[in-house]
């Protein structure tokens, strides 16, 4: 274990201070002699980590337009989410974690490289995310987490939505994964009704039609069902999940189990519809949460849960646009599609009782920062050829340390529009709060916000404090220059009619 490790070598490093202590004539060690210990101290202790026998388990339960708001342990009065609320309990609620873009795709695509999506291309100012005529995915030469944790031993699967290119030659298999089941693009694509159901979510309770959405099911790279059956979509996921748990209990495994929910059109097995009394999409979460509990039960009767570590978080703010089907950012401004703090602030917890230590993190972490926290925990390698954007956060899960993130750029539909430093964020760039698929407002002046004391960016004081606009204006041009490698937009190409 880590944690006894650092402890063991702390206590030796104390025994021999008290040795020097009782004994000052018998050992005296030199002040060069205690820092060559130390040192050889500090690579033990990493060689041992990066040697583990154990390297811990990953799990990655990452939800489709799940607002800040939307969880019992982030406030919500009505929707019970116990399961992840006793994660929160058990492990660690960060208040202030970010994803790097505020729509799916390169939403994903960040995650899983630990690099802004203006590096690999899947981010557009022409087209919002990849479309089923689109014949692009995330570059082959991208490197995963799984690919990451492959180079280590690991087992690895995907279920869920993919959203990272629907074609074989981009699904999951291409990109570390062992195997694969699940949608590889939206749960509302190659729709009959798309427009209508903005009419119909003023009815909280409406239920669609699953044909009038023509999504496949895909296990691995064959299609198995067309449309996919999304009354039991996270059922059916929550059994794959936990199937490759039991058969991967004997080696490290990473599991990304992206949700399609509660991303619209929702939908709901029998035992949850009607469940919560509430509205569909309280449904939909609290068959989430039944999932998480799940998973955590399957964990706990393998006696792997104090070897693994569990991420609960979503891909970007609620879509405002759908009203009563979609959901809540709580106090923060806005949802998905824009740079405000509800479109890219998502509720998000670590569990794991052997090495996450409990706490409220109320500091900055991102979805970037996943690769190197998990190469790190692991003793895996990060990428070395390429510009990274992730921070490691090991060091704050395992012992509370002070969060290394102090920085986060909102980019959005290939633009940069606003940085934050500590507690200020300025914004150059907006787009429309519920209508975010219009055009990107460019601000007269920028607009800046305190976070700390103003969580809802409600009061712009950039007139109060000119100079910290200057200085994150100017820090955001040092990081526009820093995208020498960027490649070209992969989502605006679209597939010929045939
Ligand atoms: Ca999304």
């Amino acid at each position: 274990m880590v944690l006894e490790i650092g402890e063991e070598g702390f206590k030796n490093f104390k025994n021999l201070k008290m040795i020097h202590r009782l004994f000052p004539n018998y050992y005296k060690p030199s002040f060069k002699f205690k820092y060559i210990f130390i040192f050889v101290l500090i690579l033990n202790t990493s060689f041992i980590f990066c040697q583990s026998e154990n390297p811990p388990n990953f799990v990655v339960v990452f939800c489709d337009d799940l607002g800040y708001g939307d969880i019992g342990a982030f406030g919500h009065p009505i929707i019970r989410t116990p399961n992840i609320d006793r994660m929160a309990v058990e492990g660690q609620k960060w208040t202030q974690f970010y994803v790097a873009d505020p729509v799916c795709t390169p939403s994903r695509a960040a995650l899983l490289t630990g690099r802004y999506p203006i590096r690999n291309g899947m981010t557009s100012s022409k087209r919002v995310v990849l479309f089923p005529d689109s014949p692009n995915g995330l570059p082959l030469d991208e490197i995963t987490i799984a690919e990451v944790l492959k180079k280590q031993g690991y087992a690895t699967a995907a279920v869920g939505k993919w959203h990272l290119g629907h074609l074989p030659e981009f699904l999951p298999q291409s990109q570390g994964f062992d195997s694969y089941y699940g949608i590889p693009y939206s749960n509302d694509m190659d729709s009959k009704s798309w427009d209508k159901y903005k009419d119909w979510s003023n009815d909280p309770n409406f239920y669609s039609k699953i044909d009038h959405y023509n999504v496949p099911l895909i296990e691995n790279k064959k299609v198995i069902e067309r449309p996919a059956d999304q009354t039991t979509i996270t059922k059916r996921y929550t059994e794959k999940a936990i199937q490759f748990i039991n058969q991967n209990k004997e080696k490290p495994f990473f599991l990304y189990l992206a949700h399609s929910l509660p991303h619209i059109p929702l939908f709901t097995s029998e035992k949850f519809t009607g469940r919560s009394k509430a509205s569909l999409y309280t449904d939909v979460i609290e068959e989430i949460d039944w999932s998480v509990g799940q998973i955590i039960k399957t964990l706990k009767n393998n006696s792997l849960h104090n070897n693994t570590v569990v991420v609960f978080t979503s891909d970007n703010g609620p879509w405002l646009l759908f009203k009563t089907h979609g959901g809540s950012a709580g106090p923060l401004r806005a949802g998905k599609g824009t740079t405000f703090e509800g479109g890219q602030r998502v509720p998000t917890v670590f569990w794991g009782p052997g090495i996450v230590a409990p706490g409220v993190i109320n500091q900055m972490g991102a979805t970037l920062d996943l690769l190197p926290t998990f190469a790190a925990l692991s003793g895996s390698e990060i990428p070395n050829d390429r510009k990274m954007d992730g921070y490691d956060l090991s060091q704050v899960l395992t012992q509370n340390s002070d969060s290394p993130r102090k920085e986060f750029y909102y980019w959005a539909f290939a633009e940069l529009h606003g940085y934050r430093n500590q507690q200020y964020k300025v914004h150059v760039k907006q787009r429309e709060e519920i209508h975010y698929g219009r055009s990107t407002i460019v601000l007269e002046r920028p607009e800046l916000y305190d976070l700390r004391a103003d969580i809802s960016e409600k009061h712009d004081v950039a007139e109060t404090f000119p100079e910290v606009v200057s200085d994150l204006l100017g820090i955001m041009d040092l990081h526009l220059k820093d995208l020498a490698d960027a490649l070209p937009d992969q989502l605006a190409d679209r597939m010929p009619i045939e």
